[in-house]
């Protein structure tokens, strides 16, 4: 039974990915952002206002942080809605058809509900505290695999050169843990097929709370862990940034990462 709160975050993530579909027929300009890989198009903003204004209206007094425009003007409300309108821009901009729309709710500093929606496959996973993951209507329950029975999915840092060397080394270590890796370029898509059980573990050594703030309650719904790096607590009701490590109990156990 889903809450009226995730049905209409479902809504506003739907309409969102209807954008972004009819976006990715044309071709799109990217503007550069804080290096030369990190893009913003026009469509990261008008999705992101429209998910603002869409959840807004619905949730009269909720707080905003979203990729495209640092933290809006917390309102006195429970509710904060961590938002990244397309998650895997650089992909988006190249029509490499793996993006998403990410909505987290946080209340009380901890993660209320998630969805995150790829308009291109028509996914929907989603979750709220305490009720469970979701992929469409099936719910995800994931197998406790350790590395040797699973994929391990990664985030290359592209933002962060200084980040390579780190990136590559434990890419390196866990390669011959696993049964092979994978690089998709979108974190909140590689949580959730974390939880959808295609993949044992992933880890980024850094990733803004965008990325990470509803899938992370997505892995951790289906029964897998989601920390930082050294088994740190993740923050989600701040615009920061936090290295990430989710998979099943076994396989973050022996990822040497914690
Ligand atoms: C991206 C992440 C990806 C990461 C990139 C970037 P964006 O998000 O999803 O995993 O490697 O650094 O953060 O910028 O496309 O929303």
């Amino acid at each position: 039974m889903k809450s009226e709160m995730i049905s209409q975050m479902m809504e506003v993530a739907r309409g969102c990915g209807q954008i972004i579909r009819k976006a990715s027929e044309e071709r799109i300009g990217a503007d550069i952002k804080s290096s030369f890989r990190d893009l913003v198009t026009k469509y990261d903003v008008q999705v992101q206002n429209y998910a603002i204004g869409q959840l807004s209206e619905r949730f009269p007094g909720a707080g905003f942080i979203g990729e495209e425009s640092g933290e809006y003007e917390q309102a006195e409300s429970a509710l904060t809605f961590v938002i990244d309108p397309i998650d895997g821009t650089a992909n988006f901009v190249h029509h490499y058809q793996h993006s998403c729309t990410s909505i987290g709710c946080i209340r009380d500093g901890k993660p209320l509900a998630a969805v995150v929606y790829d308009p291109f496959l028509d996914e929907m996973f989603r979750a709220e505290k305490g009720q469970g993951a979701y992929l469409n209507d099936r719910r995800l329950r994931m197998e406790d695999l350790p590395l040797s029975e699973g994929l391990v999915l990664f985030g290359s840092a592209p933002y962060n050169p200084e980040l390579t060397e780190e990136t590559f080394r434990n890419l390196r270590s866990l390669f011959g843990k696993c049964q092979d890796v994978r690089q998709s370029g979108s974190a909140a898509l590689d949580l959730c097929y974390v939880a959808a059980g295609r993949a044992a573990l992933f880890f980024e050594s850094i990733l803004s709370v965008w990325d990470y703030a509803a899938g992370a309650l997505i892995v951790e719904e289906a029964g897998g862990r989601c920390t930082a790096f050294g088994g740190n607590t993740l923050v989600f009701d701040r615009p920061v940034k936090s290295s990430v490590l989710a998979g099943t109990p076994a396989s973050v156990a022996e990822s040497g990462l914690l």
